[in-house]
């Protein structure tokens, strides 16, 4: 058997159902390979958009993403989307060609050094040098990729190894998923002693509760103890925001903390927290706040982030063990007071209804009425992202997806195909500003070729919303952030899909229900009017 054969059969074993990519001349071997077996390759329109397929499907699925691209021009165009699944821990593998070993050492046509490029943008990466090491780098790509906090690991394959016959009957490593270890005993009972003297402890949770399925578990803690929870961005769903505990999204602006009533509380216990998120000089600028950490792995080191007791393991269990020992039946009034203050600052930033302006705040929360609750939103990255964090009310856990420790414009179109790969049933929609959606609008083609009906709303406001308002608030004026547009609806039409606009506020509704209903992939245009980005957390 050639090595690229064996290499397809070891993905086969790691039960890899889809590759997305661009091929090159130098994976030619791999490709063929590719063909007979039960891993389907998507050919994307940008190695990024790849990436980016692999980094959503490994977020739903907890098996890692896996994204293809030849040498050179290919393997550096994967780098945004291998690096968003680096920071916003997503099991991916990338699997790139090389130039034949025998000229590596040299100047040569197409060669960088990807391992080099690879490295910061890794938890791990390996070049096959021989083809009895394919089973050992393959399992140990995809167990560090999946292991916690998971993330991107990239796999080299030089074109004349993969041309290379393996011994007589290589076999891939079997596959074996290991729980994440119990907490210590000693821990978790220094830390309920913690919370049960604290008069006002709240949680902090961040993405690492839904990764570990401990959503369910986090919102019994809470709202058995009364303790209240206020979560970041890629938090969001790890309680429903109907929870009477629930203090909503957190790190939107730097001083929100204030909102949830973190700077009040004498006791912030982080849960599945992560520091590429939200800073924690941000809500602890003095550095003296007690903290509890509750997470699969230890804390990373910050003078800012000293917590008094570490229980780290499954993530599930601690909780569990927690409510069982913190016993004292707590005064829900300052949680209480607490999601008051929250939601009447979102009702007073949501504002008057002008007739038929489309205001940001005020689609985002509509949009959660129209939408079922296991339906996914994936958010781009821009204005409409602060806004979504903050407006889109979410209900359940995996049901929104947000770039958030890398924050890379682009996600959001190629993230809704690979959402709705890995689940045709499901209805996914996606929202972009106009700047990132043209950064990935190549991949409605990938859309239409596979037939993912996803529906993707832009808020069009003719330029980077995001940074056109810090520029304004910091110098009065603006620099290179306005654009022209095309058409977006004959723009959707000349892919072969079908496009929507919305010219009223009146219509969303109407028109998002139709687009939810077509069968094909939709692009949804939305005017929207962004004269309240400077008022985002400041009203009241
Ligand atoms: C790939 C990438 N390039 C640049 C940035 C910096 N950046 C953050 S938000 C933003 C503007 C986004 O504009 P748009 O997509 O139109 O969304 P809006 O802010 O208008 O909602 C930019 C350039 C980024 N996060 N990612």
């Amino acid at each position: 058997m050639k090595a690229a054969a064996f290499i397809v059969s070891c993905l086969e074993n790691e039960r890899v159902r889809f590759a997305f990519g661009i091929p090159g001349e130098e994976n030619l071997e791999l490709m063929d390979s590719l063909r007979e077996s039960s891993v389907r390759f998507v050919l994307t329109r940008h190695e990024e958009a790849a990436a980016f397929m692999a980094d959503v499907y490994g977020r739903l699925t907890t098996h890692a993403g896996v994204c293809l691209a030849t040498l050179g021009p290919g393997a550096t165009n994967l780098v945004t989307g291998v690096a968003d699944a680096f920071l916003d821990r997503a099991p991916l593998v990338a699997i790139t060609a090389q130039t034949n070993l025998s000229r590596v050492h040299r100047e040569s046509h197409q060669f960088v050094d990807i391992l080099q490029l690879f490295k910061p943008i890794t938890k791990w990466n390996a070049r096959i040098e021989s083809p009895d090491t394919i089973p050992e780098i393959v399992r140990k790509a995809f167990k560090v990729a999946e292991a916690e906090k998971p993330g991107s690991t990239h796999v080299e394959l030089p074109e004349n190894i993969a041309d290379e016959e393996t011994s007589a009957d290589p076999r891939p490593l079997p596959i074996e998923r290991i729980p994440n270890p119990s907490p210590d005993r000693t821990n978790l009972e220094k830390a309920a002693d913690l919370i049960q003297k604290a008069d006002r402890p709240l949680v902090l949770a961040g993405n690492g509760v839904i990764r570990s399925g401990a959503s369910d578990e986090l919102r019994h803690f809470a709202e058995d103890l009364r303790i209240p929870v206020a979560h970041t961005f890629m938090g969001k769903g790890t309680m429903p925001w109907t929870s009477p505990m629930n203090l909503m999204t957190v790190g939107v602006l730097p001083r929100d903390y204030e909102l949830a009533g973190l700077n009040e509380s004498d006791l912030v216990i982080c849960v599945g927290f992560d520091f590429v998120e939200y800073d924690p000089l941000s809500w602890n600028p003095l550095g003296d706040r007690r903290i509890v950490h509750i997470d699969s792995l230890p804390a990373e080191i910050s003078v800012h982030y000293v917590p008094d007791v570490e229980v780290v393991g499954e993530i599930r269990e601690s909780l569990r063990v927690l409510r069982g020992h913190v016993r004292r039946p707590r005064e829900s009034t300052w949680a209480l007071q607490s999601r008051e203050r929250v939601l009447k600052q979102l009702e007073s930033e949501l504002g008057e209804r002008p007739r038929g302006v489309l205001k940001p705040q005020q689609v985002l929360w509509e949009l959660r009425d129209i939408l079922g609750s296991d339906d996914l939103l994936i958010s781009d990255v821009g204005a409409h992202k602060l806004w979504l964090g903050r407006f889109f009310r979410t209900i359940k856990p995996n049901t929104v997806i947000i770039s958030n420790g890398l924050s890379a414009m682009g996600i959001a179109v190629p993230g809704g195909i690979a959402a709705k790969l890995a689940d045709p049933d499901r209805r996914v929609v996606t929202l972009s500003g106009d700047g990132g959606f043209l950064m990935s609008v190549h991949e409605l083609e990938t859309a239409k070729r596979e037939r993912t009906a996803t529906v993707n709303l832009v808020f069009r406001d003719g330029g980077l919303g995001s940074i056109r308002w810090k520029q304004m608030a910091k110098f009065g004026r603006s620099v290179g952030t306005g654009f022209d547009n095309p058409d977006l609806v004959r723009l959707a039409e000349a892919f072969g899909i079908r496009g929507f606009r919305v010219e009223h506020a009146s219509e969303l509704s109407s028109v998002l229900s139709e687009a939810l209903q077509a069968n094909v992939p939709t692009v949804v245009d939305i005017p929207v009017d962004y004269s309240d980005n400077p008022f985002i957390g400041r009203r009241s």
